[in-house]
């Protein structure tokens, strides 16, 4: 969403009756362009301001520390000297440089390569005269906005074969590209200050023969590699948004340092218009990219899901400056990127929902008893828009490294695309469910077919209509999946190792008297939530049934079970009585009566067989909710594979090839889950106090104190980490949790003026004993499952959710805040 500032302008250019852009003569263009100067007000005075043969020399200071040659935008056809003189200054006193604003030939009356030829010159001019501008050898830097941009980034190629060497390109909303129908083109909400139209109108000017447009577009070299540093600035509602983005990928692909940021809720613009906020934010970013120290925050929150959003919120609002960071092009974490089919959440949407604001809870209107991933990612980018989140988040960058620095207590955290930050506190909000897992099967590259994973599953979906469609996994994703790949798909074979015991979600509509009594009672369904064993009102203790499955008559038993078969849902069976996940015989009657109602819905015998689940105790692995997948098999277009018997040998160029025959497929669906709890954390190379990496000190399985910080680690905080609820429960409710724990020790620190906090040893080795002992206690570590990390070849067998329940979990944990961060050392500097 376009921020107020922003839009205030919008409007009043709008009231101000001038006509699109694309509208006018060029020269009409130029006089509205330069009308606009006065809006961006004088720019502070320079110690030298002079013109000079290629444009404006502007001069802040005795000693610079750099030259900035900068090209203006105005899509090669306005712009000058004078509209962007403040700019060129205020850009001068921030960065302590020079700047050179150069004055290039305008089209169309001089089209390209006019203007790349002046840009060229100027650099060159520059180049020559750089001592004299700054009294020393400084570096020098190349800059530009929107098509200045583009100049900008043309003299960087060209400067790569025989100098000068540029020391860094900062390419605002740089124009990179001549293919005008990428997404950013497209959206409505982007045609701002220039649209598509105008876009079109200058490329028509600048290059109207078609046939050198690419020769004009940088993103069109062959490779970017051994180009100069860069620092790309890009505005989320802005038609040139992608292809800058694309270009700082590319730049990164090729082995060039880039920093990127998207400025959120900010337009096309942005940069040159002083009066809004994203401006001199903007400026802050360019001048820390040319000081060559990173940005310092705060608190680094690594991924903007439900975690991410919350911590952000909270820590912004306890007064710290946060950054997130989020490797996604959009917010959502898992909800962001498993679109598949059928994707749901298994826990009641108006339980799984932020409870921080009453307001919140009161807007927004779920639609069904279980919410769907749209649903959900819907409400995540409300959350994101109505709290103002966007502008201090990062997307597409993701996190490479986290190290922990002894001498100067902050953690150094650096992108992949190479930008640098420091913070004095590292949240990690990365998910437990973020890290796809996909088996090493032979001769993927050999199909011929396309292939998919469903936690990347392409934003724009997949066309399953008429096809022979495989799908590998049986787990709650393949189970969700396949019922509506079925409905679409040719055939669907599903290829399936190890079945698993599923409920009906009895999915609904959401009945608008039911929502409006639990909006009129959510503090009191808050409460009992938070008080329970696994986050929703119903797994409350005084709710809970005291007995156990054995103690009952078997007719009872059925009726009891047959009860929660009707209300459906993941705890209808496992929750009926207080022993099945403790006692053998006691899961079996559960397990029974499951397997009984698979026999009863699929019509063949041996596919209902293949189908009960014989080898874990209902429960131990995660219960799946579908709707209607047993039901499925009795279809003629899905045939079930079993490939414990007969395994999987290899793709072919045309399908699965197992050990018994080759299925020919076009489309191969990865249902295969994920490297689950730890895979998100440990794929960032995580250093603690002397250099000591994560991985290794979790080599033998994750070791933590409460689930939420590592000794070794200070100022470092895992939300739903390990060794706490977190996949055992309701989700959004222990985020919360965690996220007000970890901003409460913030803040008790920071009251204190204590810079670091750090889990003793023997309190951790007290947790994770704890968490051993609650978990040896139920038959949860009899199942090879992804809480054991048994899904992931060569992952250490460890039990990594806390079972002692949120209840439970939530007092203790207040208690050891309470005792003064009991199991903590403090330390002040
Ligand atoms: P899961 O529950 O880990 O399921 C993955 C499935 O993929 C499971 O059936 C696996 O069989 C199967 N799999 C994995 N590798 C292979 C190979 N090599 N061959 C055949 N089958 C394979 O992931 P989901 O995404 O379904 O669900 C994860 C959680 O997300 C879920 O519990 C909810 O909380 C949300 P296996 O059991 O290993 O024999």
């Amino acid at each position: 969403m376009l921020d107020e500032a922003s839009a205030g302008f919008i409007a009043t250019l709008a009231e101000s009756g001038l006509p699109p852009l694309h509208e006018l003569s060029p020269l009409q263009a130029r006089a509205a362009g330069a009308a606009l100067v006065e809006l961006h007000g004088p720019g502070p005075e320079m110690l030298r301001a002079e013109d000079v043969d290629c444009g404006r020399l502007l001069v802040p200071t005795e000693r610079c520390r750099g030259v900035i040659v900068y090209y203006h935008g105005g899509g090669w056809v306005t712009g000058g000297l004078d509209e962007f003189d403040a700019l060129g200054r205020r850009l001068a006193q921030r960065t302590g440089c020079a700047v050179v604003l150069v004055d290039y030939r305008l089209a169309p009356e001089h089209r390209y390569p006019a203007a790349a030829e002046d840009a060229w010159t100027a650099l060159q001019w520059t180049a020559a005269n750089l001592e004299e501008i700054a009294g020393r050898p400084v570096p020098l830097i190349v800059a530009g906005d929107s098509a200045g941009g583009c100049l900008a980034a043309v003299v960087a190629q060209r400067s790569r074969e025989a100098g000068p060497e540029i020391a860094l390109q900062v390419l605002v909303y740089p124009v990179t590209d001549c293919d005008l129908d990428r997404d950013s083109y497209l959206e409505p909400e982007n045609q701002l200050i220039i649209g598509r139209a105008a876009m079109e109108w200058f490329w028509d000017h600048y290059a109207p023969d078609r046939a050198v447009r690419a020769s004009a577009s940088p993103l069109r070299a062959q490779t970017l590699a051994g180009l100069p540093p860069a620092v790309v600035l890009t505005a989320e509602h802005d038609v040139l948004r992608d292809e800058g983005e694309a270009y700082a990928r590319r730049l990164a692909e090729d082995g060039v340092r880039v920093e990127h940021r998207r400025f959120g809720g900010q337009m096309h613009g942005f940069f040159t218009l002083p009066g809004l906020p994203g401006s001199a934010a903007a400026l802050d970013f360019v001048a820390q990219a040319i000081d060559g120290e990173p940005s310092h925050f705060d608190a680094i929150v690594v991924g903007a899901g439900f975690s991410g959003l919350y911590a952000l919120h909270r820590l912004r609002g306890a007064g710290l400056s946060v950054r997130v960071l989020e490797q996604g092009d959009g917010v959502g974490g898992t909800w962001h990127w498993n679109r598949y089919p059928g994707a749901r959440c298994d826990i009641e949407s108006v339980d799984y929902s932020y409870s921080f604001s009453e307001e919140l809870e009161q807007e927004w209107e779920w639609s069904e008893r279980y919410p769907a991933q749209p649903e959900i990612l819907r409400y995540l980018d409300h959350v994101a828009d109505r709290f103002d989140l966007r502008r201090d988040i990062d997307l597409n960058t993701r996190v490479a490294q986290a190290r922990y620095d002894d001498e100067r207590a902050v953690w150094h955290v650096t992108t992949e695309g190479g930008a640098r930050y420091t913070a004095t506190y590292c949240v990690m909000a990365c998910g437990n469910l973020s890290t796809p897992h996909r088996p090493a099967i032979e001769g993927l590259d050999d199909f011929e077919g396309d292939w998919y994973h469903t936690a990347r599953w392409p934003a724009g979906g997949v066309e399953l209509a008429g096809k022979r469609v495989g799908v590998i996994g049986t787990g709650s994703t393949g189970i969700q999946l396949i019922p509506q790949a079925a409905a679409q798909a040719e055939h669907v074979h599903v290829f399936q190792r190890t079945p698993n015991f599923s409920m009906p979600a009895h999915n609904r509509p959401l009945d608008p008297d039911l929502l409006r009594a639990v909006k009129a009672d959510y503090r009191e369904r808050r409460r009992l939530a938070r008080e329970s064993l696994s986050g929703v009102p119903s797994s409350h203790p005084d709710v809970l049934p005291q007995r156990s499955a054995l103690e009952v008559a078997p007719e009872e038993r059925a009726r009891v079970y047959e009860h929660g078969w009707a209300n459906g849902g993941i705890g209808g069976v496992t929750l009926a009585f207080n022993d099945i996940n403790v006692n053998a015989d006691a899961n079996g009657t559960a397990a029974d009566f499951v397997r009984d109602k698979i026999r009863a819905i699929v019509r063949d015998p041996a596919t209902a067989e293949a189908l009960c689940p014989t080898t874990h105790p209902i429960g131990t692995k995660r219960i799946c909710v579908d709707t209607d997948y047993y039901a499925t098999y009795n279809r003629d277009n899905v045939t079930l594979v079993d490939v414990r018997s007969a395994p999987i040998v290899r793709l072919t160029p045309r399908g699965i090839e197992t050990a018994s025959a080759e299925y020919e497929l076009d489309v191969i669906v990865f249902a295969t889950g994920f490297d689950a709890i730890t895979g998100a954390v440990l794929d960032i190379d995580v250093r603690g106090r002397d250099g000591e990496p994560l991985k290794k000190k979790w080599s033998g399985g994750p070791r933590t104190y409460l689930g939420v910080a590592t000794a070794g680690f200070p100022n470092l905080f895992l939300v739903t980490g390990p060794g706490s609820p977190s996949v055992l429960s309701n989700m959004v409710l222990s985020i919360e949790q965690h996220v007000d724990w970890i901003a409460d020790c913030i803040g008790h620190l920071r009251e204190r003026g204590l810079d670091t906090i750090e889990a003793t040893r023997d309190a951790e080795d007290a947790w994770v004993a704890h968490v051993n002992e609650v978990a040896e206690a139920t038959l949860f570590p009899r199942a090879g499952s992804w809480y054991m990390g048994a899904n992931i070849p060569g992952k250490p067998r460890v039990f990594m959710p806390y079972l002692g329940g949120v209840g439970n979990y939530r007092t203790h944990c207040e208690g050891v805040a309470g005792n003064g961060y009991e199991g903590f050392s403090v330390t002040a500097r």
